[in-house]
Formats: C-alpha cells, structure tokens, sequence
C-alpha cells in the first residue's frame, strides 16, 4: 500500500467518466431504484471503479482518457433476459392461426405439432442457418438494452442437434457483444422416436446425452419442462439427479399450464429459479423461499397464450421471494424479442411495479444466472455492462411501448451502442 502524503491525494486515473447522469444502481436499499441523482461514474478494464454525485466528484483529483457527458438522462444496469430459446429452426405461424380458430396450445402439443414442429424444423437447419436466424433476435433484444442473455437447448432432442444448439449460442457470443448463457433443456418434449417411451427418452437423456453436453462444457445449468405436456415430476427428478452429479445448478418449467409441484421439488435441488409459475399453490411459493429461488415470470408466453390465471405476485412479495422477468422467446408461446415490452406487459398485466419491473431484468435476473456478484447492478467492482436511456424517470421504461429510449449501451467498458 502506498501512502497518501498529506495534500498530496492520490490521482485517480480512469478509462471512462461518464458525468451528469441520474443512475439507477439497482442496489437494494431502501430507495426506490437505488438512485443517485446528479451522478458521476467510473470505468476501468471493464469494471466500475467509482460512483457518486457531481459534487463527491468535484472533490476527487481523477484524469479520464474518454468523458461522456449524459446531460441528465439516466443510467441503468445493462438489462439481462434470463428465459429465452431464441435458437430455433422455422416458425409456428401456422398454429398460431389454428389457436385463433379455437385449438389450445395443449391440444396442438398432443397431436404431435407444437415443439415437435420446432424439432423437426431445428434438426434439418445447418448450425450456419440457425446462427443466421437466432442473430436477429438477440440483436432486437441487444438494440433494447440486454448485455446478458440466457439461451436453452430443447429443439434437438437429440445428441447431435442439441450439440448444435448450443454450439450456435456459444457463436453468438462471438457475434454480438453479449453475454450468453447456456441452459440444457433436453427433456423439454418427448421426440418421435421415442413416442409413448417417456421413459427410454428420459434414460437417454440422463445417460448419454446431458453427460456428453457437460463433458463438452457446453451448458451452465439445466432445465425440465415439467408439466403434463412435457414431463412427469418423477421424470424431472430423474434429470435433476444427474446434474446435481455433474456439478451443473437446475432450474424449471413449472406450474405454466398446471399444477405438478415442480417448483417444490426444484426447491429441494436449490434450484436456481422456476419459471412460468402462473398455478404455483401457496406451499410451491413457501418451497421456493427457503431455497432462496427466484421466480422467473413470462408475461410474452401468458400473452400470448391468452392465459387468465395469474401468478401468485402478492405471495411472492409476502415470502419475498425475488422476481425476475423474461422474454421467454420461441416459436410457439412467445416469439417476442423485446424486453421493453415485457416491462410494460409485467406492469399491465402481473401489476408488478415499474421497479419491480426493472429489478425483474436487472438484479433479480442476474440472480437467475447465477451472475449477481458481478451483473445486474450499478456497483463498485460489477463489470462495467451500462445502458444510458433518455428519460426523465425510470418508470418511463415500463411505461411506455414503442419508442426505443436507449442512448448508449456499454458492455464491458467498450460503448457498443
Ligand atoms: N415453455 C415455454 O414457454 C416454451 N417451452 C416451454 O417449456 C414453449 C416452447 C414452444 O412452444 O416451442
Ligand atoms: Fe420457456
């Protein structure tokens, strides 16, 4: 350590300085949105390295290579989608018609459409033609603001094509100034080989293709689609066995459709999240307090599905039980590809608070991720993923729809946008 010599301070010296910004940190307190009004904040190497007001900073002896000047708009976490399965083959434009005319989702999964339409359109596309058809969809996310987003596997069902999978999304990491994580989502729907054989499907996912997929390092956590169109609660436990042995964190496709107390049983693996929840009970929300889950919800697929049952928001507060919110883009339940949009949606209609809004694709989504010592807050030492809106309140951003108010984007430091 070296010492500061009396009125001789040491020099600051940093990469970036943005000044006049209001910055809403994300770092719980007791003030809505951690704001500091009149702000100032450092990078350097990709981190924040000091934040304040313009006046904590008129005292600080610093130099800055560059100086961005916000004239009063606001700053943000960079925003983290941390549901999505943005790498798919074709599209479900087709069901979407036949739902109109009255066939439910369930009974377009049933008769072999739905996500089996998505497999077989998945397994024929090239890695080259999925990389060409998921890029445009995270760069609509990634031109709203998103520097981190969560990718699932889940439209091979196989070795070779979730392999694919999951390969694209690693490339799009090299694509996009992204940051990507990837979910093996292998039991996400029983494929046509193994038709009326749950069973022999789960057994091969459990023994040859997740340990293949963790052998390759190609995911970082796991997830079950359970429900009664996807898979048992026996079935998911069977999967959640083999990741708890292969080191890799779980989390679920619980409670959308029905109530199979996935969550519960999520809860006694330390799931990371459940995810959907829309029938979750009262003991499900309990379970996932005491495992300190974060309850993912997907105001696009509820929307879209012209669901009416809504998730239990006011027993998630009561348990505090933190909330994230997704996108949840696919094919068949939510081809939406904006964040902003499921601000305004998971104000209109969960009723959740603009804050809690923000919180739900910031801070509580990194904890989804399992990223929240480094992303989804304006802190000291977070890297340094930034987005600047022109606002004159945070609320704006769940607000309103359709004009993009984002400025500038920073990822890693780097202005990206
Ligand atoms: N729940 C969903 O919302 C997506 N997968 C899942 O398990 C929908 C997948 C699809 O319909 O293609
Ligand atoms: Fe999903």
């Amino acid at each position: 350590m070296q010492k500061k010599k009396a009125g001789m301070p040491n020099r600051e010296s940093w990469e970036t300085l943005w000044i006049n910004v209001n910055i809403a940190t994300m770092v719980e307190s007791d003030t809505d949105y951690g704001a500091i009004f009149n702000g100032a904040l450092a990078v350097s190497k990709g981190k924040i390295v000091w934040l304040g007001t313009m006046d904590e900073l008129a005292v600080i002896n610093y130099s800055s290579k560059q100086i961005l000047d916000g004239k009063g708009k606001w700053l943000t976490p960079g925003l983290i989608d941390c549901h999505t399965h943005i790498i798919y083959g074709g599209n479900r434009a087709n069901e979407f018609e036949m739902r109109l005319q009255g066939k439910t989702y369930e009974e377009i999964a049933f008769a072999g459409g739905g996500i089996l339409s998505t497999v077989a359109a998945t397994r024929s596309a090239s890695e080259q033609a999925l990389l060409a058809s998921a890029k445009p969809r995270l760069m609509a996310l990634h031109k709203e603001g998103v520097t981190t987003v969560e990718i699932k596997s889940g439209y091979g069902l196989n070795l070779e094509t979730e392999i694919k999978m999951l390969k694209v999304a690693q490339l799009l990491e090299k694509e996009l100034p992204v940051t990507i994580k990837k979910t093996f989502l292998g039991a996400h729907a029983i494929p046509i080989e193994f038709q009326n054989n749950s069973q022999g499907y789960i057994n091969e996912v459990c023994h040859n293709i997740l340990p293949a997929i963790a052998e390759y390092k190609l995911a970082d956590a796991v997830d079950v689609f359970c429900e009664n169109i996807g898979f048992t609660l026996d079935e998911t436990k069977q999967v959640f066995e083999v990741a708890k042995k292969l080191n890799l964190p779980v989390k679920i496709h619980a409670e959308q459709l029905s109530n199979m107390k996935g969550s519960e049983l999520a809860s006694t693996y330390n799931a990371l999240s459940a995810d959907h929840l829309e029938h979750l009970c009262e003991e499900g929300v309990k379970a996932m307090c005491n495992a300190k889950m974060t309850a993912v919800l997907l105001p696009g697929a509820y929307y879209f599905l012209r669901e009416t049952q809504l998730p239990p928001i006011e027993l998630f507060r009561h348990y505090q039980v933190p909330i994230a919110i997704a996108t949840d883009s696919n094919p068949g339940s939510s081809p939406i590809t904006s964040i902003q949009l499921m601000l305004n949606m998971a104000c209109t209609l969960f009723k959740l608070t603009p804050f809690e809004a923000l919180a739900g694709v910031t801070v509580n989504a990194a904890k989804v991720l399992g990223i929240a010592d480094k992303k989804g807050k304006i802190a000291i030492g977070y890297d340094a993923d930034i987005a600047c809106w022109n606002i004159e309140q945070p609320a704006q951003l769940a607000y309103q729809f359709g004009v993009n108010p984002l400025t500038v984007l920073m990822k890693a430091g780097q202005v990206v946008i």
